[in-house]
């Protein structure tokens, strides 16, 4: 036992540990069902609102935060796409996604910008969102009554719930919480990462660039049209201050050229570095500790379906609460990991196939090299090959998979 005192106890149906996409749009879907929750945030509102991450939203995740009444602003101000130019050689493909999908378009719209979304919409619908909390502890997972114990502002807090959703990213600590032993992990590293940049400029293209290159792989994306965001190849082990801001745009400059485009530079507002990682779990449970998103696994950004994988999560675990509170249904909570788990290796596949495909491997011997060159070519070549890419890109629907 810990010694630890407590000044507050209270009670809820759902402690969701993390205000990340995954914590929020849980928070909106339990309170849509009747289902009382009460979100955990480590960080500040200010930092989570800042925090500048994903910004592809597959059309499940927009048509969910429609359903919430969540998309009024994204249909503002993000940017629909309808096909991406994937480049080799330095000769641009285009990819027709919503030919190709039977009508379904991705929206460009920042993560932040969600998060701001879902945070403004909680607060005002009466939802409770703690931040700034410390020191977080889940005990009595397998009991019918887990507790989260915490702290804020020196005061000990102890949260007595029916479930717990650990929805606090890859660093939370909802995972380590799970005992010794009940966890499988599936992960590889790969030897490089992402300079990743916000510009204050207005974007050299319309629809998102992927650049396959003999220097490493570029990308090219937007946020709206004063902003653009960009990627680099970079070294796992490079340092940001190896990157002025000159060799970043002239980098850029040769990893996207193409014929007839020219890239705009401006000043740089954000620079990060991540790396790719992808890394799963399973199950995605133990006792009344349910993991979402970012927690239970993470997938290399190529493909942009971290963010949508955490909503896709949620939405399943909704689901089963829903289930268990209004029928007292355990099935769905049983099934959890499962169901959830069908997409994750589906988006893991594709984003790893599709990393290979466009980044340099430092090490790749030289018919490795010739094989993927092959299998992009065949990409930007056949309807068939195209048609595949598009489906998982634009992302099946949230019930696909259940
Ligand atoms: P998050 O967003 O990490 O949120 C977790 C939250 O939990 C908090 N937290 C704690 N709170 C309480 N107690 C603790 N002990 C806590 N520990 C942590 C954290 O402060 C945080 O607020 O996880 P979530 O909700 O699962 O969401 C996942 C997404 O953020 C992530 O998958 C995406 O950003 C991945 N991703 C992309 N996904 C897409 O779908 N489309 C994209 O275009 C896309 N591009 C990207 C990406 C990720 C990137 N980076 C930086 C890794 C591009 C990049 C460069
Ligand atoms: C982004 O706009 O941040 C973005 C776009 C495509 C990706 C990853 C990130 O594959």
């Amino acid at each position: 036992m810990d010694a630890q005192v407590t000044d507050t106890q209270a009670d809820t149906q759902v402690a969701i540990v993390g205000a990340g996409p995954a914590g929020l749009v849980l928070s909106h879907l339990l309170q849509r069902e009747g289902i009382a929750s009460l979100v955990l945030e480590s960080r500040s509102r200010e930092y989570v609102q800042q925090r500048v991450r994903a910004g592809v939203l597959e059309q499940g995740t927009v048509d969910l935060l429609d359903e919430l009444g969540l998309g009024e602003r994204l249909h503002r101000e993000g940017l629909i796409h309808h096909g991406l130019l994937l480049t080799l050689d330095e000769r641009r493909h285009r990819i027709a996604l919503t030919e190709l999908t039977g009508g379904r378009a991705l929206t460009v719209y920042g993560q932040q910008e969600v998060v701001k979304d879902l945070i403004a919409a909680r607060l005002a619908r009466g939802g409770a969102i703690q931040f700034d909390v410390e020191d977080v502890r889940l005990d009595g997972l397998e009991s019918e009554k887990p507790r989260v114990r915490y702290r804020r502002g020196g005061v000990a807090h102890e949260l007595r719930c029916d479930f717990i959703a650990g929805c606090d990213g890859f660093h939370g600590i909802s995972r380590p919480s799970i005992p010794p032993g009940v966890l499988t992990v599936y992960e590889r590293h790969y030897p490089f990462a992402w300079l990743g940049i916000l510009a204050a400029v207005a974007p050299s293209t319309e629809e998102l660039i992927y650049a396959r290159h003999p220097r490493g792989f570029a990308l090219h994306s937007l946020r709206s049209p004063e902003l653009s965001r960009l990627y680099l190849q970079v070294d796992r082990n490079t340092e940001l201050d190896d990157w002025s801001d000159d060799r970043i745009w002239d980098e850029l400059r040769l990893r996207l050229a193409a014929d007839g485009f020219a890239l705009r530079d401006g000043p740089v507002i954000e620079k990060s570095i991540a790396l790719h990682h992808s890394f799963v779990v399973e199950p995605m449970q133990f006792g009344r500790l349910f993991l979402a998103g970012d927690a239970a696994h993470i997938v290399p950004p190529t493909g942009a379906k971290g963010l949508n994988l955490a909503v896709a999560d949620v939405w399943v675990l909704a689901r089963a609460l829903a289930g268990f509170f209004r029928h007292a249904d355990v099935d769905g909570l049983q099934r959890y990991s499962e169901r959830c788990l069908r997409r994750v290796w589906r988006a893991q596949e594709f984003s790893s196939t599709l990393t290979t495909l466009l980044h340099r491997l430092p090490d790749a011997d030289p018919f490795a090299d010739r094989v993927t060159r092959a299998q992009l070519a065949w990409l930007c070549s056949s309807e068939t090959a195209a048609r595949a890419f598009a489906e998982n890109y634009v992302g099946l629907p949230l019930g696909h998979f259940v």
